[in-house]
């Protein structure tokens, strides 16, 4: 499998945004320092879902850093992207792998510790955890305890990490959890300056013993 680290994993969020903002926010995030980048589009046709992951590819390639296409193996594939992340609804996780081959990373998003289980499984290489917090972006989701968080950690061998509405004021609560680290949309996509986000956020997190 190609080696990641999930430590600071950025999803990114076009909405709202001309693409040339959201290319630049995209990049500010990756000068920042995050570790894993993931697109997620919700309302694009496959075309313009295509051209967009494309580009963002070409950044991420620049950076060094992995890209994960948000749903679609479709499109994970026809541009060659490091990996797809899969939902409790998409493509089950063992079609997905034997699809897409053994080198490619396959994450899946898990709420409890059956679906975590099921999902190691069938080939996943690590899960998205939650919501931790109540979350502003466009997601159909329920929250997840941080108990919950931490059995799913232990049930698991491969990298957890939590996700939703967590910014640098609030990830003190995942202290002592054994994630491996932390995926955000807003605290990066929203914030003023999105590298300065990262590099705060990247540096809080480490602080705080949840990365290293
Ligand atoms: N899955 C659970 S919460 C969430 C997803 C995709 C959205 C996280 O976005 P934010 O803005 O970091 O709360
Ligand atoms: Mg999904």
């Amino acid at each position: 499998m190609n080696s990641f680290d999930t430590g600071l994993y950025f999803i990114t969020d076009s909405t709202g945004l001309s693409e040339e903002t959201f290319l630049r926010r995209t990049e500010a995030a990756l000068q920042g320092g995050v570790t894993l980048l993931q697109i997620r589009e919700k309302d694009k046709t496959t075309r313009e879902y295509l051209h967009l992951a494309q580009k963002v590819h070409v950044l991420a390639q620049r950076y060094g850093v992995p890209l994960i296409i948000d749903d679609r193996l479709d499109v994970a594939m026809a541009i060659n992207a490091e990996g797809v992340h899969l939902g409790q609804s998409d493509m089950p996780i063992h079609m997905a792998r034997s699809l897409f081959g053994g080198d490619k990373i396959i994450g899946a998003t898990a709420k409890t510790v059956p679906q975590a289980r099921e999902a190691y499984e069938q080939g996943a290489d690590y899960l998205g955890v939650g919501a931790i917090y109540p979350t502003t972006t466009k997601v159909k989701t329920v929250l997840t305890s941080t108990d919950t968080l931490r059995d799913i950690c232990h049930a698991v061998p491969i990298p957890v990490n939590a996700i939703g509405g967590l910014n640098r004021d609030n990830i003190d609560v995942l202290q002592g959890i054994p994630i491996a680290g932390i995926c955000v949309v807003s605290a990066i996509m929203k914030a003023a300056d999105p590298r300065q986000a990262a590099i705060d956020l990247r540096a809080r997190a480490k602080e705080l013993g949840i990365i290293v």
